[in-house]
């Protein structure tokens, strides 16, 4: 927590060590020097690890480190780290995966979430929440309602099988200045989506001051402090700061997922997630997926050192290939199947929660910061733009105790990741784009394979085709949404196909509800918003599609459309409302 060893602060004490701020005075007036003063106070009493004083000396380290083009990596060797691998053979459809699945199902009951949702998106330059963004347009649910229906269809699940029907299973989000108040607003307007207020805990980053040289002296904008954000691995002190691990454990919690912002999938593959981790006593489960050389996913890499001590640690994308190239593939590259040889990160993190609790209260939950300047000359004298120190939540093995079980569960990325980060002009040119119509078509790509594996050979669904919108391409077929209540995990689904179903292309299928299908021959728009058993059934319907938007309505499109350029244009639709 704050600043238990600093001097009060005033504008004396910034010009004195350990502060060494007396630029920042220069040529204000005293209204705006005392504003100063209370800004920097109240982020002294926030920042966790010494206050201000501590932050600013950590940042003098590790600049001279920067300047001195030190390597984090030094003495260190990558190796491919040992874990858990569900694809191919023992992917979904496969026994180890079932069983995987059951063991994880019995895990529900103790289960708590964590999502972090304090970014900004910039990379988007979307103008609300990334939560706030519409995950798809068959439902048209936002990010925040789909976490929200799944955290419930898993409480509901729990509440079945421990007896227990007032169970509640707590859900975390991270906050930041930036994201803060739009959460909120989201939340109460949609009457938190379901959950109750006493399930959910709010927890708000704070900016940074941001630094514009070596020996950090904050920067100043237009009379006020300039501040940045810290980066996702503030959850752990904020987890820490608001006593939830301790409490959970307390109450005989286990588990705590951390989950990301514009990602649902991995929720379809929790169960099995967590009995990999029951059944490896893994302390932190990092959710994998096979990566491509050069992407924006960091690699999973035991690192060794001369000892032959490993520890098992995420390097992040930019360190990456740097790390890689002091060994013999010489960077960055792909082995044999095409892909790293390294699994790659999600950040979708599953902790054993009474050995995180243990681990917060010896650190306080400070994961090591690191800071990267943009150096404006060759002599790495001047920043580009003012930098700040950084910290990252995957960063949690650096906390932990040599004996802790760190390991990580690969999963097809059909299975686990999406996410939408990049604007239209970046995402043309990536592979994968992740943007809105790329993470639109993985979920609608999930749910036909979840049905398929699900109906056991007696599910047909046509191959999809490839549609662009605004200069992305994405291949989508039916667009199949099956809401959390439909299944929590695959094991579940395959009670609820009792015949044979087909679907075309060009179709729609919505399952909102407990729903058990008999045969089924669709092509054309089906809504099924109920619980219960349908009958075998044929829709043959002109259906709904999805259709570009001009270019002269664009702009007055709701954001989640302007980020699409497309739309659903329904035409004929079969809604059930009963069963
Ligand atoms: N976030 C915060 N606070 C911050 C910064 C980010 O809450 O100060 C949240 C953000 O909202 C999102 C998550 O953290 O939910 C991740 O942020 P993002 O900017 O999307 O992360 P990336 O830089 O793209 O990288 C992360 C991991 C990387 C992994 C990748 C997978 O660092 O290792 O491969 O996510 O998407």
């Amino acid at each position: 927590m704050g600043a238990l060893f600093s001097k009060s602060l005033s504008v004396e004490a910034l010009f004195d060590g350990p502060y060494y701020q007396g630029h920042m005075f220069e040529g204000l007036t005293d209204e705006q020097k005392q504003a100063i003063v209370a800004d920097l106070s109240d982020m002294d009493a926030k920042l966790p690890g010494g206050g201000l004083a501590g932050y600013l000396q950590r940042a003098r380290g590790l600049l001279a480190d920067a300047k001195a083009g030190k390597n984090p990596f030094e003495g260190l060797t990558p190796e491919v780290p040992m874990g858990e691998r569900l694809t191919g053979e023992t992917g979904p459809g496969s026994k180890t995966y079932a069983d995987f699945e059951k063991k994880g199902m019995e895990q529900l009951s103790k289960t708590c979430f964590c999502l972090v949702a304090g970014g900004l998106g910039e990379r988007l330059g979307y103008p609300g929440i990334k939560i706030g963004i519409t995950a798809e347009l068959t439902s048209g649910m936002t990010f925040m309602e789909l976490y929200a229906k799944y955290i419930l269809a898993f409480q509901s699940y729990a509440r079945q099988a421990s007896g227990n029907s007032s169970l509640e299973l707590p859900l975390a989000i991270m906050t930041s200045g930036d994201t803060n108040a739009k959460t909120l607003e989201l939340l109460e307007a949609n009457s938190y989506f379901g959950l109750s207020k006493s399930q959910v805990t709010i927890m708000k980053q704070e900016l940074v001051p941001a630094l514009m040289d070596i020996d950090a002296r904050i920067a100043v904008k237009d009379g006020q402090v300039e501040k940045k954000p810290h980066g996702h691995g503030d959850v752990h002190a904020l987890l820490h700061q608001h006593g939830l691990p301790r409490k959970w454990a307390s109450e005989g919690r286990e588990w705590l997922l951390l989950f990301q912002d514009t990602n649902p999938l991995p929720f379809r593959s929790l169960c099995a997630i967590l009995g990999v981790s029951a059944a490896r006593n893994f302390v932190m489960n990092s959710v994998t997926v096979p990566r491509l050389p050069a992407e924006a996913v960091g690699g999973i890499c035991k690192l060794k050192d001369a000892s032959g001590e490993g520890m098992t640690i995420n390097v992040e994308y930019n360190q990456l290939d740097p790390l890689l190239k002091t060994t013999p593939a010489g960077g960055d590259v792909a082995d044999a199947s095409g892909f790293s040889p390294y699994p790659g990160n999600i950040n979708v993190l599953v902790f054993r929660v009474p050995d995180m609790a243990e681990r917060l209260e010896s650190t306080g939950g400070i994961v090591p910061e690191f800071v990267n300047p943009k150096w404006a000359d060759a002599e790495k004298s001047k920043f580009k733009s003012p930098t700040r120190l950084e910290c990252m939540m995957q960063d949690f093995p650096r906390l932990c105790k040599k004996e802790d079980q760190v390991g990580f569960t690969q999963l097809e990325r059909l299975m686990s990741f999406t996410c939408v980060k990049n604007n239209l002009a970046d995402a043309a040119k990536k592979n994968p784009p992740d943007c809105a119509l790329s993470a639109e078509a993985d979920i609608y790509a999930c749910n036909a394979r979840l049905l398929e594996l699900a109906g056991e050979g007696k599910v047909k669904i046509a191959q999809p085709k490839d549609v662009s919108f605004l200069g992305i391409t994405a291949s989508i077929g039916a667009r199949i949404i099956l809401a959390p209540s439909f299944g929590i995990s695959l094991e579940d689904m395959k009670t609820k196909i009792k015949g044979k179903v087909s679907i075309s292309q060009k179709s729609e299928l919505l399952i909102d509800g407990n729903v058990t299908l008999n045969d089924l021959d669709l092509d054309g728009a089906l809504r099924l918003l109920a619980d219960g058993e349908l009958g075998s059934k044929v829709v043959k319907n002109s259906g709904s599609q999805l259709a570009a938007i001009p270019d002269q309505e664009l702009k007055s499109q709701e954001p989640s459309l302007q980020i699409r350029g497309y739309r659903r244009v329904a035409a004929e639709v079969e809604e059930i409302k009963k069963l």
